[in-house]
């Protein structure tokens, strides 16, 4: 499993920014290659630092012990970071371009290719490209000589083919081949047809047995690109530049008059040049020679591949993807517990307020009762009406018996009344003084003080035994009169008109 650091990473990103500020709006020329090919001791060289040759190291260093590039003495570099060199004497940026060694830590080839990016991203524009191989490499003209390279470009770039247009091919370490520049054109040629033949073969035998790749680290797509790569560079053997650094700055010049042949379509424009002035350095097919001639388009960071890089830069980018994603999932927890604290919140001030309402209720409950003793005495009320109530209703009860009565009563009366038969219960004396006699009236009476009298109205002129309407209500009926008269009670008869 890839053990990823990001903190580590981070650390060393932040060290590395320091050494890419250069490349900031600037046009730069990357210098790449194999580790160990020669990249910074050629920036030395193109910089300007004097060379001279170790004879004890056989190798190649600069006479000034600080310079820009920091040259490595062994094959492992240490180098992490992109390094762009800015100098007066160019428009352009010089971007010494780390190591792409396979052996190295995860977390530095993460790294690299951030730096890398980085250097890139914050640069105006990639002019142009160095691309540099070694020519002691060739002397062997094993097929693996190039594979470190090819590499670097996949990895790189998302079509390295195409980038060949951008860039000058130069050879390093000349001065290691025996028979000086010539022999190392010789031989590297040779080595490139050589390389080219075999990638081929190894094509064919692999596309025939339907397999990916043989007994090497090299896969079939890999063959493909090398085989591409090394017919471009033979299609324009004459524009190789053969590097020789202990040189008085010939080398130096070819160089650079090679990157300022590499123009870009803007560049064109703005010059208002004719765009055929301008012929790309290297093509990768002599067929489209006409094509070639035309500026070439911007190189932009769609170009590089840093996306897919590698596998450790792919699980990187996951990482951080799911070092986001644990970002999200934080952020939408604490956003979850916002809205519970909210609720919360809310829920209290809600209570807070019934509370307070509460409180002043009760309070003005306290002070009320304690002012008006309201409740006791509404409670005796309560207990006086209820027996008051209870008091009436026994009263009203008593007084509805006693009606009941009456109407038992006054019921066994009516029965009793015979009609035919006056009973006298009183008797008041009507009297009217006539000339010779006096009428008395016997009034039809019944036994209760309460009762009207008269209740018979007798016309004066209705005689003795005469039939008459009762004037109460309740006795409607036909009652007989009766009356004597003065005369008639003293046993006188006055007329026999009135008297029996
Ligand atoms: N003899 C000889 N030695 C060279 C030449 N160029 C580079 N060297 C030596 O090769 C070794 C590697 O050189 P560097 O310039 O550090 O190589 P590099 O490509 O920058 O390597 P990394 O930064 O590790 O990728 C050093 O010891 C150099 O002195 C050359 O033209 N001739
Ligand atoms: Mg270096």
């Amino acid at each position: 499993m890839i053990q990823i650091s990001i903190s580590e990473i981070q650390a060393k990103l932040i060290e590395g920014y320091g050494l890419i500020k250069d490349a900031k709006g600037k046009d730069l020329v990357l210098v790449i290659g194999n580790t160990g090919v020669g990249k910074s001791t050629f920036l030395n060289y193109m910089l300007g630092y004097k060379m001279y040759q170790n004879e004890e190291s056989d190798t190649v260093e600069t006479v000034e012990r600080e310079c820009p590039a920091h040259i490595g003495h062994n094959m492992h570099s240490q180098t992490l970071y992109t390094h762009p060199i800015a100098d007066k004497n160019y428009p352009w940026v010089f971007t010494d371009c780390p190591g792409f060694l396979d052996n190295r830590m995860t977390n530095d080839t993460i790294v690299t290719s951030i730096s890398m990016e980085l250097t890139i991203r914050i640069a105006k524009q990639v002019k142009g490209i160095v691309i540099l191989m070694d020519a002691t490499e060739f002397l062997s003209s094993r097929l693996t000589a190039l594979g470190p390279l090819m590499k670097i470009l996949i990895k790189l770039f998302r079509d390295p083919i195409k980038m060949l247009k951008y860039s000058v091919i130069g050879v390093t370490k000349l001065d290691q081949i025996k028979g000086g520049k010539t022999r190392a054109k010789k031989i590297t040629l040779q080595g490139l047809n050589k390389i080219k033949e075999e990638c081929r073969r190894r094509i064919k035998t692999l596309e025939t047995e339907k397999r990916e790749r043989d007994g090497t680290d090299l896969i079939i797509s890999e063959y493909k690109v090398m085989e591409e790569f090394t017919s471009a560079v033979l299609g324009r053997k004459d524009d190789i530049m053969f590097i020789d650094i202990l040189d008085d700055g010939d080398s130096k010049q070819l160089v650079t008059d090679r990157i300022c042949a590499i123009r870009s379509r803007t560049e064109a424009q703005t010059d208002q040049l004719p765009y055929d002035t301008s012929p790309p350095p290297i093509s990768t097919s002599t067929s489209n020679a006409q094509q070639d001639a035309l500026p070439l388009p911007l190189i932009t960071i769609a170009d590089f591949n840093f996306e897919d890089y590698d596998i450790n830069r792919t699980s990187f980018n996951k990482a951080i993807y799911d070092l986001a994603g644990e970002g999200n999932q934080l952020i939408g927890a604490i956003t979850g517990a916002v809205d519970q604290l909210k609720r919360a919140i809310d829920l209290w001030n809600d209570n807070k307020k019934r509370m307070t309402s509460m409180k002043r209720l009760r309070s003005e409950l306290d002070s009320y009762i304690s002012a008006s003793e309201v409740p006791t005495k509404l409670i005796n009320t309560w207990s006086e009406m209820l027996e008051e109530n209870e008091q009436s209703i026994q009263s009203e009860k008593r007084k509805m018996q006693s009606v009941n009565d009456h109407l038992k009563k006054f019921k066994q009366e009516l029965n009793e009344i015979n009609t035919d038969k006056p009973v006298i219960f009183a008797e008041k004396k009507y009297i009217k003084k006539e000339q010779y006699w006096t009428y008395h009236e016997v009034l039809f009476d019944f036994d209760t003080e309460d009762e009207r009298t008269p209740i018979v109205d007798i016309d004066q002129r209705i005689g003795n035994g005469c039939w008459c309407n009762t004037t109460d209500e309740r006795r409607r009926g036909r009652y007989k009169t009766w009356y004597q008269s003065d005369w008639w009670k003293r046993g006188c008869y006055y007329d026999g008109l009135h008297c029996f």
